[in-house]
């Protein structure tokens, strides 16, 4: 009779002839059974041989019949999936099943907001201009006309990259870019990001959205600028809305404006209101005539031309229109808050 030792070397010969013949994961489960079947599985007889030998054979025998049993065990693990593999890949390709549910994707609120404004001044014959959010000292704030000392210019307002550059505080540079490249008559509109050190709060980021304008030309008045941003915001906000205008203070503009808005949350009639603190009236941009030192810094003739600009927060103006309590939710990327917005 042979020994065990050579019946597992021709176990082992026997299971690498038949392993490559096999053509699917059938294959693979009958021949498993051919090796390990309870009764008459080839590894299986010789594991019952292996318990009638002597305490020395078992020792000299054991080792290899383990091994023998890993090894068979390996390949037929790998086999499988090698047929399971193949099984998935035939069901990519088959198409009578069902197809999969596609998610669309959709415009965040912010791009909803913004492409409104764009909308209103593009109907009146405004077009929109972009540019750089890293800028230099000069284009954010020399050639605005913030003098030297003015605290915006201060480390606590502004994100300085190096001596030379920062991120935009405002979107104000591409005005002074535009005007130097390209004569009056100019109508723009400048949306864009714009950065602040800010600490994060329920309405403050350090990254939030902009949107200026300018118009430059031959006999603009202060009366162009009050009937564009009335005709501007009505069409924001609806017909009826009542809106005022306050003197206020801009290095780049003079005379200046902030506008307000009456309170669309509680119509002036809550005096505990979160969102006017009582008072009836919101801020919602500031605006005035091009001072005639920035005409000057980009040789534009301010004894002939004249013009105005405004500025406006976009998420601060969509938190208001929409009653977003907190500035966060439009950057946390929560699909249960985008979604409101989604009008697909
Ligand atoms: C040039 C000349 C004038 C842009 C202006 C404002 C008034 C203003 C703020 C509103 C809220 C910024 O987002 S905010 O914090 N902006 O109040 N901006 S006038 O005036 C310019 C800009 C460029 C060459």
């Amino acid at each position: 009779m042979n020994s065990l030792k050579e019946k597992i070397e021709r176990c082992r010969q026997f299971f690498s002839e038949l392993a490559p013949q096999v053509k699917d994961a059938q294959g693979v489960e009958e021949l498993r059974q051919q090796f390990f079947s309870r009764k008459k599985g080839h590894l299986t007889l010789l594991f019952e041989e292996f318990k009638t030998l002597s305490p020395e054979e078992k020792k000299a025998y054991g080792r290899e019949l383990n091994e023998l049993k890993a090894e068979i065990q390996n390949r037929l693990t790998e086999l499988e999936q090698k047929f399971q593999e193949k099984a998935s890949e035939r069901l990519i390709d088959d198409l009578t099943l069902p197809g999969r549910k596609l998610y669309w994707g959709a415009a965040h609120p912010i791009t909803l907001f913004q492409r409104e404004i764009e909308r209103i001044f593009i109907s009146m014959g405004f077009s929109v201009e972009e540019g750089p959010e890293i800028e230099t000292d000069y284009y954010n704030f020399e050639a605005l006309n913030f003098p030297p000392h003015h605290p915006a210019r201060d480390s606590w307002d502004t994100l300085y990259i190096n001596d030379k550059l920062l991120l935009r505080t405002h979107t104000s540079p591409v005005q002074i870019r535009v005007m130097e490249k390209k004569k009056p008559p100019i109508r723009i509109i400048i949306p864009g990001k714009v950065f602040r050190r800010e600490t994060p709060d329920p309405t403050h980021l350090p990254m939030f959205y902009q949107v200026e304008g300018l118009v430059v030309d031959r006999g603009i008045t202060f009366a162009h600028l009050k009937g564009t941003l009335e005709y501007f915001i009505k069409a924001l906000f609806g017909e009826k809305i009542r809106l005022r205008f306050r003197p206020s203070f801009f290095p780049f503009t003079e005379p200046s404006a902030e506008v307000d808005i009456e309170c669309i949350v509680c119509g002036g009639q809550d005096p505990a209101c979160r969102v006017c603190g009582g008072s009836g009236w919101k801020e919602i941009l500031g605006a005035g005539m091009v001072d005639p030192q920035v005409f000057k810094n980009v040789s534009i003739d301010p004894e002939i031309y004249s013009g105005w600009a405004f500025g406006l927060g976009i998420d601060r103006t969509a938190m208001f229109a929409f009653q977003i309590p907190e500035i966060r939710q439009f950057y946390e990327n929560d699909l249960r808050f985008l979604r409101q917005f989604n009008r697909r």
